[in-house]
């Protein structure tokens, strides 16, 4: 991959699931979720966009991470061979990271593009109790390496693990964690069983990061039963296979004054752990790399799971928008098309018969047979005023879709005040409704009613004509169909003269006959187009769907997810994360392979 695209990617990649963590952290209720998207995010910056970026293996980071008051100044200075950090009886006094640093080494991995994310660097040196999100490096003199993990490391003193809502600056711990090459995980008798340390500890170990565990304070003489302890007790528990651990036992103010010369039974042990896991600094790092990545893979769903919720109120919105349609769309069918006649039907269907009439010669036949039918369509027509039932007469179509829309628009503002407790979606799409929300759809309704109307006048008009027209087309069927006709007319005619002879009866028999055979035709043309009719009803209500219901049910169930909203945001999110997770673990492995040879 080329250089500009992996830092495209590994800078995206991290702002998406920066993204993703502030949008967990506004919602307040999973705010240990926010912290692995954090973790997540500063390995993408700190730990694999900068190998990728070919930057040098050392120095390595240290980190320096626990509860409040445990005694990590106090490991930091062992780490650092001297008394830099404030080691301070206030808990929480460090608020930002600091790290220690050999005033020989380079400083140039602080300058990789995007390093500990938000946290800005500190040009002037402050105490360690400053509370902003920065971060500030301490160079320290030369002879500190002596007794020390300086040059070939960076020490970094981290503020505390307390607890996922302090504050802000457990987040500024966990930028530097991600960081790490190793972790010193501190803890100290008293409370080495805190609940919130103990969380991030697992997370940092399934994270890959080696950790070295020191217990601190205790007596002497209880520091095997506490080392047995915490494994069974804090180690087991989250999983830590193998994690070295060392008591540093109760110090007296003389060795935390100097830990170089006079706790060194304590300090070379710990400093002896830590060089191992460096070494060599390059299988130190690659692990670093392979690791973060793994783990990028492996906690993908976890991570994303913290949005879920949303994912599922944002379907069961879109699931209660398509309830409404199948009911606006029913509103219709029943209130409209059910009792709609479409009389350009009735007009095609008199064409229709009258095509079946003979032209020319014929027409004089028709005539005669029509002069025949005179009393059976007098009757008929005095038939059919007496018969009918007064119809109700159907709603004009506007007025019942303006009604069905009213009706869906309240069902939905009904829910969404409903559910407003449920889930932010809802209370967003309540307060949508009580800004514009509602002119909106009815806007897109509009939009969707023209272009309706404009669609559906044409196909009524086709449909009617086509059924004329096509026997108009095909002259040899409309001539069969013709002399069919006609044929069953003479027959009816002749039939009914054989049977009673030639007398006065025909009178009667004969335009009875000719009645009888047009009305069949008559039927037979009405079942035709009636279901012809039937046909552009359904084809009706699919352009209903598609032009009205269909654009408006999906503009509503997007709603919540456009304008620039936070669930836009989510979802591009959502769509762009696991995509590249798997570009940026491609990147490190063809990196690693490349790098072994
Ligand atoms: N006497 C004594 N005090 C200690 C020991 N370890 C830490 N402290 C004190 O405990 C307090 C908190 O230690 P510190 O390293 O600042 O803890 P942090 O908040 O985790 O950085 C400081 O006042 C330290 O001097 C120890 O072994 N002996
Ligand atoms: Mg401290």
């Amino acid at each position: 991959m080329e250089q500009a695209s992996v830092r495209n990617l590994t800078s995206q990649l991290a702002e998406d699931m920066g993204w993703l963590e502030d949008h967990c952290r506004r919602q307040g209720d999973h705010t240990s979720q926010a912290g692995e998207l954090r973790l997540a995010e500063a390995l993408v910056r700190n730990t694999i966009g900068p190998f990728l970026d070919h930057q040098p293996p050392e120095p390595l980071h240290v980190a320096v991470v626990g509860g409040a008051g445990v005694g990590k100044s106090t490991v930091a200075n062992m780490l650092s061979g001297t008394s830099a950090a404030e080691a301070n009886p206030q808990a929480g006094f460090t608020r930002h990271p600091v790290a220690y640093t050999s005033a020989n080494g380079p400083l140039s991995w602080s300058a990789h593009a995007g390093f500990l994310g938000p946290l800005q660097r500190l040009s002037e040196p402050s105490p360690a109790n400053l509370d902003a999100d920065v971060y500030q490096v301490r160079r320290l003199p030369a002879e500190a390496e002596t007794f020390s993990l300086l040059p070939r490391f960076v020490v970094w003193d981290c503020p505390d693990m307390t607890t996922w809502a302090s504050s802000g600056y457990v987040f500024r711990l966990l930028e530097v964690a991600a960081l790490a090459d190793v972790i010193v995980y501190v803890a100290s008798d008293e409370r080495y069983n805190d609940e919130a340390p103990t969380q991030f500890l697992q997370m940092l170990l399934q994270a890959g990061k080696p950790v070295v565990c020191c217990l601190m304070k205790m007596r002497e003489e209880n520091a095997p039963a506490i080392l047995d302890h915490f494994q069974k007790e804090v180690l087991s528990k989250v999983g830590a296979g193998t994690v070295p651990c060392l008591a540093i036992p109760h110090l007296t103010a003389e060795q935390l004054a100097d830990p170089v010369r006079s706790a060194g039974k304590y300090r070379i042990p710990l400093l002896n752990q830590i060089t191992v896991l460096g070494e060599p600094p390059e299988a130190a790092r690659r692990r670093s790399v392979r690791w973060a990545a793994n783990y990028l893979q492996t906690a993908q769903d976890r991570l994303l799971g913290a949005v879920r919720r949303d994912l599922a109120a944002l379907h069961e919105w879109r699931r209660v928008v398509l309830i409404g349609q199948v009911e606006f769309d029913s509103r219709y069918r029943r209130e409209y098309l059910a009792s709609e006649k479409f009389e350009r039907f009735d007009e095609a269907l008199v064409r229709l018969i009258d095509l079946l009439d003979l032209p020319g010669v014929g027409r004089m036949l028709s005539n005669a047979l029509w002069a025949l039918r005179t009393p059976y369509r007098l009757l008929k027509g005095w038939a059919v005023k007496a018969l009918r039932r007064p119809e109700a007469p159907g709603l004009p179509e506007r007025p019942v879709l303006e009604q069905a829309l009213a009706g869906w628009l309240d069902s939905l503002r009904k829910e969404a005040v409903r559910r407003a407790g449920s889930h932010p979606v809802w209370a967003y799409v309540e307060d949508g409704f009580n800004r514009d929300l509602g002119d909106l759809a009815r806007q897109r309704f509009e939009d969707g009613l023209r272009n309706f109307r404009l669609s559906q006048a044409d196909e009524i008009d086709r449909t009617a004509r086509a059924i004329y027209e096509e026997l108009e087309k095909s002259p040899a069927r409309l001539n069969t169909l013709r002399g069919a006709k006609f044929g069953l007319d003479l027959a009816g005619i002749a039939g009914s003269v054989v049977a009673g002879g030639i007398n006065w009866h025909d009178f009667i028999l004969v335009p009875l006959a000719a009645s009888m055979t047009h009305q069949l035709i008559e039927w037979l043309g009405k079942g035709y187009v009636d279901s012809q009719r039937e046909g552009a009803r359904n084809r009706q209500q699919n352009l209903e769907t598609k032009h009205v219901s269909g654009p408006l049910a999906e503009w509503l169930a997007q709603w919540p997810a456009t304008g620039g909203s936070a669930y836009e945001r989510l979802n591009l999110a959502l769509r762009r994360i696991p995509s590249g997770i798997r570009q940026l673990n491609e990147a490190v492995t063809q990196a690693l392979e490349l790098n072994s040879h």
